[in-house]
């Protein structure tokens, strides 16, 4: 429950439970106590607050045996979770008293919070802002992943390259969870399938000579915002089993047999670090297994204790698939309900379908999941056998409907055969689920359209949309605290609650005194984000440039590149006439790059060589700067997001699925200069044409030019300031001494076809920041736009889309938690 109310927290209580956790979980009194010991005394006693609520609502899901949803995702990209848990809790202010007593301030305690950084971009950060929505609208949800011991790598620069470091996130303890040993699950890889007599059925295949291992839940409270529901992501760890490998133990090779365990033990060591690219990986199959195979039996497990028998299983359970990854659920369920509950097929696939969905968030063909059939074979031969029984059955109706058509057979197989046969995975989730859904309008018709189109026409009504949402309570509320109060100070605090209540500051768009206010609160986020910069990178920063913001995951078609291109004009046009009049502007970048994505780390080092020049440069007398902060993370975007101007939103259209943080920065009063792509589309449309910056070809456009082989020279040929650019960066004019580093830069836009339309791009981009320079040099009509985009945001909210998918797809309804006393 919690704690606003009459029955308040009071500040001498937190303080108090806080000395004891310091006195007798940490053994330290408050002279010797490290901030650490804090922040774990004070993290420990609001996890206190919660545990009655923990239960309270397990238990009303129980009693009521309500319908929960079970949301499966390789990636959980939390960020902190202090300051957001005491704002759910309402105990701001006494916490504030409270820490008074423990010599320290609140905002020190929240520095020394824990990153949680179990993702890595947009799929995962979607996940922790759905478990938010779900839990405060007090909908019965789990979130289900990995308790990796190493999350995304931090990000270093040396000599402005990109260097990987390990995150030991868990290195110091981790105080929002708490380990269940006693629902421990044994997971089993490996072995054959035998087909053994059985006196009742006849032959049964019979998985055996598996290996064993054991998955340890670890349970992290999702509490809702003031409400008394607190859900729960419940992260596995994998463990070796005793009888693991107990063979090699007997035959006396005692050190094999230990490393071996160790072996199991590496299951969820890392975090795969690729976004966007499936590198096929034996360790990141069995990954994807260990998260399905554990969670399926604990979602069985949870449905006994109130049903004999699985016949009501898909209504009381959904299951939702945070793309393929954990598209296995649909031949693990199957496996159980068939081999351990000796359910008929066709009862089994029936429940199997109503109880499953799918959610795509990627169009890129280089992000599809295939896995060798090889490979699924020897890490689970039964669940190959079922997936091809699967294919079999789907195949036999898909002939019946169009006989004879053996290009659509092949086309929807979910057997893929060029040389050597995969499973596709998307196949079988779409198969396996009752509704398939992308996460942006865009996205959802080119899924139908370009990549299933044959499956979209055999399942006419599994396709739909959900366009995604973000938590306004982290990405407003806790990371503007400035713009909510004023907010609040205008509308009232409805807008907590229903993001939509934010339309109540449209009149205000145009009122001089609210608009200084406004922007005065921007103002001050610059600062405060300036001297950050500052402080760890030495860079002096203006405030009253135009802070241009870039910061997501680095790719190709999300285009840092186009942003650097722009830039470098800039500085071209500078050195070429060093009086020009320009409007003063800080870029400011932020991106990891896969470890293993050459092109992208190279824009890295590029980015931070023209950083080098330009920041230096006494030509350039401070207008330019260019700033690429390292290690970018959730804690990062809560500081750059309220401090920026301008949002670059640039993919190449019909290739962003839906972004995200285009929402967060345009909630925050970023105006976007955008592509017709993904969700770009959707907030044009809310906040108006006539507030956003949308240039570009778009998706048909583009589409057309690659059917008519495009060819990037012709606008090469016809654009100066382009040929210079380009020749800038294919003879590395910014380090002479390493003359040709970004030649594959140079090629890649070039000679090998430019994939992703920069140089169709280039020039329309040019005029697009033309039409930004002017406006920002208007302050009043900058404004007026900046409130109106934060005005019209409120559709975004995560609650939004979590309603939709609860509507649309679980069939899920809210549950209040009765006080506890
Ligand atoms: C198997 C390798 C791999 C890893 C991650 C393939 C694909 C992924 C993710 C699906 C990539 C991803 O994060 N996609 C992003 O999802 C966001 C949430 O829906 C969207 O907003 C982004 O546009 C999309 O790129």
């Amino acid at each position: 429950m919690y704690f606003s109310k009459d029955n308040a927290v009071t500040a001498e209580m937190i303080a108090e439970r806080a000395l004891f956790h310091l006195k007798y979980s940490r053994g330290k009194t408050l002279q010797v106590a490290t901030d650490f010991d804090k922040f774990w005394s004070f993290a420990h006693v609001v996890r206190d607050l919660v545990i009655d609520g923990f239960t309270a609502t397990q238990e009303e899901y129980l009693q009521k045996d309500v319908k929960r949803v079970y949301y499966l995702s390789m990636e959980f990209l939390i960020g902190k979770l202090l300051e957001r848990n005491v704002l759910a809790l309402d105990i701001l202010k006494p916490s504030i008293e409270a820490l008074k007593k423990l010599d320290i301030d609140l905002s020190t305690v929240i520095q020394m919070d824990i990153e949680a950084g179990l993702g890595n971009g947009g799929l995962g950060r979607l996940a922790a802002c759905f478990l938010d929505s779900m839990a405060s609208m007090e909908l019965p949800a789990y979130g289900y992943g990995l308790r990796y011991e190493h999350g995304i790598f931090r990000q270093e620069f040396e000599d402005g390259w990109q260097q990987e470091r390990p995150d030991n996130w868990l290195e110091l303890g981790y105080p929002w969870e708490m380990v269940r040993p006693e629902y421990t699950m044994p997971v089993f890889v490996y072995g054959r399938v035998e087909n053994i007599s059985d006196t009742r059925r006849g032959k049964q295949p019979v998985w055996t000579d598996w290996q064993m291992f054991k998955a340890v839940p670890y349970d992290i409270p999702m509490i809702g915002f003031q409400t008394n529901t607190v859900n729960m992501l419940r992260l596995w760890s994998a463990r070796a089993d005793e009888g693991f490998r107990l063979d090699v133990f007997n035959q006396g090779d005692y050190v094999r047999a230990v490393e071996e365990k160790n072996w199991a033990e590496n299951v969820t060591k890392v975090l795969y670090p690729s976004d966007n690219t499936h590198a096929g990986q034996e360790l990141r199959l069995i990954q994807e297994y260990f998260l399905v195979s554990c969670s399926v039996r604990d979602i069985v497990r949870r449905h006994e204790k109130k049903h004999s028998d699985l016949r009501d299983f898909a209504e009381k359970n959904a299951v939702q698939m945070n793309d393929t990854h954990p598209a296995l659920a649909v031949a693990e369920l199957m496996r159980i309900f068939c081999d351990e509950y000796e359910m008929p097929w066709d009862n089994a696939w029936e429940i199997t379908t109503k109880t499953c969905a799918y959610t795509n968030h990627t169009l890129l063909p280089e992000a599809l999941e295939t896995w060798p059939v090889e490979l699924i074979n020897r890490v689970l031969p039964r669940h190959l056998q079922i997936i091809y029984e699967i294919n079999h059955r789907f195949l036999q109706r898909v002939e019946m409907a169009h006989p004879g058509n053996s290009e659509l057979i092949q086309k929807v197989s979910l057997i893929e055969e060029n040389g050597h046969r995969s499973v596709r995975m998307a196949n079988l989730a779409v198969v396996g689920s009752h509704a398939v859904n992308g996460v942006a309008g865009l996205h959802s018709k080119l899924l139908r359209e370009r990549v299933m189109p044959e499956m979209s026409e055999l399942y006419p009504n599994k396709f739909i949309n959900v366009t995604n949402g973000i938590t306004h309570r982290r990405w407003l509320l806790k990371c503007n605290p400035e713009l909510s109060a004023l907010i609040t100070d205008k509308i009232g605090s409805g807008w907590i609650h229903n993001l939509k209540e934010l339309t109540k500051l449209e009149p205000l768009a145009t009122d001089k005194a609210f608009q200084k206010e406004f922007m005065a609160i921007k103002r001050r986020n610059k600062e405060a984000l300036g001297k950050m910069i500052e402080n760890d990178l030495h860079i002096p920063i203006h405030p009253d440039s135009l802070f241009d913001v870039q910061v997501k995951r680095l790719h190709m078609y999300k285009r840092q590149l186009l942003s650097t291109m722009y830039l470098i004009t800039l500085y071209q046009r500078i050195k070429a006439n060093p009086k020009m009049d320009i409007l003063p502007r800080t870029f400011v970048f932020a991106a990891k790059a896969a470890p293993g994505y050459h092109l992208a780390k190279r824009l890295i080092k590029l980015i931070n060589s023209v950083a080098v020049v330009v920041n230096h440069d006494p030509d350039v007398a401070g207008r330019l700067k260019v700033v690429f902060l390292p290690d970018y993370n959730v804690s990062l975007a809560e500081k750059i997001i309220p401090a920026a101007d301008l949002s670059e939103q640039i993919s190449t259209a019909g290739k962003e699925a839906s972004g995200t943080g285009n929402m967060k920065l345009s909630l925050n009063g970023a105006l976007t200069i955008g592509t017709w792509d993904g969700a770009n589309i959707e907030i044009a449309q809310h906040v108006g044409e006539e507030n956003i910056f949308i240039f570009g070809h778009r998706e048909e456009e583009l589409h057309a030019l690659a059917q008519n082989s495009y060819n990037p020279w012709t606008y090469y040929d016809n654009d100066q300031e382009l040929q210079h650019v380009l020749e800038a960066i294919r003879v590395n004019s910014f380090d002479p001494s390493q003359p040709a580093l970004f030649m594959d830069l140079f090629d890649d836009l070039t000679r090998h076809g430019d994939p992703f339309f920069y140089m169709a791009d280039y020039r329309l981009y040019l005029d697009a920041q033309e039409k930004v320079e002017a406006l920002f040099r208007q302050p009043e009509a900058w404004a007026e736009k900046s409130i109106l985009n934060v005005a019209r945001m409120g559709w975004f909210s995560s609650d939004r889309t979590i309603n939709e998918y609860a509507e649309k797809i679980w069939g899920i309804k809210p549950i209040s938690i009765p006080d506890t006393e």
